[in-house]
């Protein structure tokens, strides 16, 4: 039955993540998982977060099945921050909003929405993108092609040729955007470019789909969502799935949403029904207690301003994590230009070195990067940063 069965290569962020975890060396450094440890080396559990469980322990509640969408606190409360509780496509109520397994989930089940609703749709992503985006949507039954976006030779994005190329997109066509923080470079659109390419979205006909995994991380919760809000309130249709894995350091909990924008709340309602119906037939309904959780955090006031605050720290340790790197770097090797680490936003760094400078750098100094080049800045500290310089500068030497 099974013989024929190919063997999996495993998943070239998962896999490194496994592997650094067997890694007996004590210096040992990961950098290679989107995950943002604190300046001890842990994975964080958010005040905000442990008190919202407790809440929930205390108020010992029935473990009901959730409804297909997700629990309404939760959707509610991942619309008002989105979009801004005042935003008329909220008080319109044309968003149709999940609560998700992740914003994995998301993704996924907006993929198979689009495979089921718009068949000839094919699928855009930046050239890089997060290597699962690929896998997901092709897993939907999607052609995924790819848009320019990073230049390494200047280490910024290729704005005149990301907006050449999607001028000439077929009418329909889905194009993935990330909307702060992108995965793998750092290299965010600034607004000014966002408000150059939401008019050409717009123009082409075009369903944009967000992907919000990093809220809070770039430059604050409120701005990170600038690409969403530039999007709604300029009239167009789009799919956004968000993500508290990072933002709320839940990761293994599951915790994101899908929301489409419509053009109106009846379409809203139709769409949210077919919604409803991929999620019936994938996994059912989503988990109680993440919903919980998010919920309870975003709604009650006392939480949500110990949440804000922890962003904001776990952001500004970033920087200062950026800060300490290139000082290291541009010291031991003053010859080349480290300000990309400067200018680059979010947990990620396209550090440019090639797939064999990462090997070394993993062989021979226990510092894990993916392979791409792609540096998680979130797994430094201040016990290992200088550590990782040196050996960068002993890879690139
Ligand atoms: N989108 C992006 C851009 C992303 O980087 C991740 C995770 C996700 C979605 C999925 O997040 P979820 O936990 O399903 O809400 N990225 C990190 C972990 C991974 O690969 O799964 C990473 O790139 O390392």
């Amino acid at each position: 039955m099974f013989q024929h069965i190919e063997s999996y290569a495993g998943d070239p962020i998962l896999g490194l993540n496994d592997a650094f975890q067997k890694d007996p060396r004590p210096n040992k450094a990961n950098l290679s998982i989107g995950i943002y440890f604190d300046d001890a080396g842990r994975i964080p559990v958010l005040d905000c977060v442990r008190q919202a469980e407790q809440q929930l322990v205390d108020e010992g509640g029935a473990k009901s099945y959730l409804p297909m969408e997700g629990m309404a606190a939760c959707r509610k409360a991942v619309q008002e921050l989105l979009f801004g509780a005042g935003h008329e496509a909220v008080t319109s109520g044309r968003i149709a909003t999940l609560q998700t397994v992740g914003s994995s989930g998301g993704l996924k089940v907006g993929g198979d929405f689009i495979k089921r609703w718009l068949p000839d749709a094919q699928v855009y992503v930046s050239d890089p993108t997060w290597d699962n985006h690929r896998a997901m949507f092709e897993g939907c039954g999607l052609t995924v092609n790819t848009y320019p976006y990073y230049d390494p030779a200047t280490g910024g994005v290729k704005f005149g040729a990301m907006l050449e190329a999607i001028q000439k997109l077929p009418r329909g066509s889905i194009v993935l955007l990330h909307a702060c923080c992108h995965n793998p470079t750092g290299v965010d659109l600034s607004p000014a470019q966002w408000e150059q390419l939401v008019p050409v979205l717009k123009a082409g006909g075009l369903l944009p789909y967000l992907d919000l995994a990093y809220q809070g991380y770039g430059d604050g919760i409120e701005e990170d969502a600038f690409a969403v809000r530039a999007l709604a309130s300029a009239g167009l249709s789009f799919f956004i799935a968000n993500s508290f894995s990072k933002s709320m350091s839940l990761y293994g909990e599951r915790a994101g949403a899908l929301s489409v924008v419509c053009q109106d709340a009846a379409e809203a309602e139709l769409v949210l029904g077919q919604l409803r119906a991929t999620v019936r037939r994938n996994y059912s309904s989503p988990p109680l207690h993440p919903g919980a959780v998010v919920a309870r955090v975003l709604n009650d006031p006392a939480l949500r301003a110990s949440w804000e605050a922890d962003v904001a720290a776990m952001r500004e340790r970033i920087l200062a994590m950026r800060k300490s790197l290139h000082a290291v770097l541009s010291a031991k090797l003053p010859g080349r230009n480290f300000d990309y680490f400067l200018s680059q936003r979010g947990m990620f760094s396209y550090t440019g070195l090639t797939p064999e400078q990462v090997d070394r750098l993993r062989e021979d100094h226990a510092v894990y990067l993916v392979r791409s080049g792609r540096m998680c800045v979130a797994g430094l500290s201040t016990r290992n940063v200088e550590a990782v310089a040196s050996a960068m500068a002993a890879v690139l030497a």
